[in-house]
């Protein structure tokens, strides 16, 4: 008898509550108050512009590189919501409205964009962990974040994010293995955005979705449509909840487009048609939300240009308040800070030289 080795793969919910044309599956709805809703809204326009801005400040050559958030604004949006003060935050590099959501200056993130180490202290007490470049690390400290809040005997989870690429690496198997192993309170939230730079999502795994790898490990895997703010909140706030009564974690997978350059450095025409792009537009979580709004009379034009007026305002000030203090930080010996606690020999004799050189040379143009 030859053996069957048809593969079935396990059946992964989605979820999907409000559509493209701002009309909801009301069984489903989360009933989010509507002064949240509005509050989101502003939250994931200001981020929008935010990018737009800051691609053209690193164009100019006023900040290095960052990674917008485009396009992912409902996920991070209804996801960090879903949270609280007492919650970590473990993010990886693209989660700029989550650290908006928690309260972080626009100033700072300049600053830390571009090359200032002050942008990224956190205040004392803050539950949020800094920027992760190296992938898939953050879910490792998401683990130890919760699990250390598990032993000091309270309530408070770890929601970690992370890209579909970062399921790739080692630390995401290890963590969620282990966060399931310890019923460790963590929301494990990819942001499957179908890139890893120029990598597709089906050069990244074979399974056929991302969520369905938590039924390896024995947690809940659910898929959302991550376009979609109430669907991302309602995924969100079971997961959330779980976590809280000794469940343990949950893999939650968004599904959404990085609609702009993985950075700046990135070029996405070289790997990705124009057609591609038009399809995910769309979907964009912002026009689906302001479509809903609107619906229910929440918002209107003038409600729009206000709202628009007031980031604007914001931003200009945020540009303004950023260069004057990235002035007063740009010291010629800069270089040499936040490195050690105290410089070793051989860097005290570089920096002497340095000075030396610019006290005889003067500083070059602009000043850095
Ligand atoms: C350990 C490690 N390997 C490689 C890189 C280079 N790198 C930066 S972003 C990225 C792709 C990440 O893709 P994904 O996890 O899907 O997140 P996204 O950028 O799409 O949000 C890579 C490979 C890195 N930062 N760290
Ligand atoms: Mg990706």
């Amino acid at each position: 008898m030859p053996i069957t080795t048809a593969y079935a793969p396990p059946a992964i919910e989605h979820v999907s509550i409000l559509q493209p044309d701002g009309t909801v599956d009301k069984k489903l709805d989360p009933n989010v108050p509507k002064e949240d809703l509005l509050q989101l809204y502003e939250l994931m326009s200001f981020s929008r512009q935010w990018d737009h801005r800051r691609l053209k400040l690193q164009r100019q050559g006023r900040i290095g590189t960052f990674a917008p958030a485009h396009g992912q604004e409902a996920a991070q949006a209804g996801s960090i919501y879903c949270t609280t003060d007492d919650d970590w935050l473990c993010p990886s590099f693209r989660e700029s409205v989550c650290y908006f959501h928690r309260g972080a200056d626009p100033v700072d993130d300049l600053l830390y964009a571009a090359g200032f180490e002050e942008g990224m202290n956190i205040p004392e007490g803050a539950k949020v962990l800094p920027v992760c470049i190296p992938i898939g690390t953050q879910y490792t400290h998401a683990l130890g974040t919760a699990w250390a809040e598990v032993k000091d005997g309270t309530q408070n989870v770890a929601i970690t994010y992370g890209g579909d690429g970062s399921t790739s690496e080692g630390d995401f198997h290890e963590a969620v293995n282990m966060a399931a192993v310890l019923k460790a309170p963590v929301v494990f939230f990819i942001q499957n955005n179908q890139w890893a730079i120029s990598v597709p999502r089906q050069w990244q795994t074979a399974s056929e979705t991302i969520a369905q790898k938590a039924v390896a490990y024995g947690v809940p895997g659910v898929q959302v449509d991550g376009n979609d703010l109430l669907a991302v909140i309602k995924a969100t706030r079971d997961a959330v909840e779980r976590a809280r009564n000794g469940e343990g974690p949950t893999l939650i997978e968004a599904v959404t487009f990085r609609m702009n350059v993985h950075t700046t450095a990135d070029d996405p025409k070289k790997y990705r048609t124009r057609e591609v792009e038009a399809e995910w537009a769309e979907k964009d979580p912002i026009d689906r939300l302001r479509k809903y709004l609107t619906k229910k009379r929440w918002w209107n034009t003038k409600k729009q240009q206000e709202m628009e007026d007031r980031i604007t305002a914001r931003i200009d000030q945020a540009i303004e308040d950023f260069e004057t203090r990235a002035a007063e930080l740009r010291t010629p010996d800069y270089m040499f800070a936040n490195a050690w606690v105290e410089d070793p020999p051989y860097l005290l004799k570089q920096k002497a030289e340095l000075l030396a050189h610019f006290d005889q040379h003067g500083l070059p143009e602009g000043g850095h």
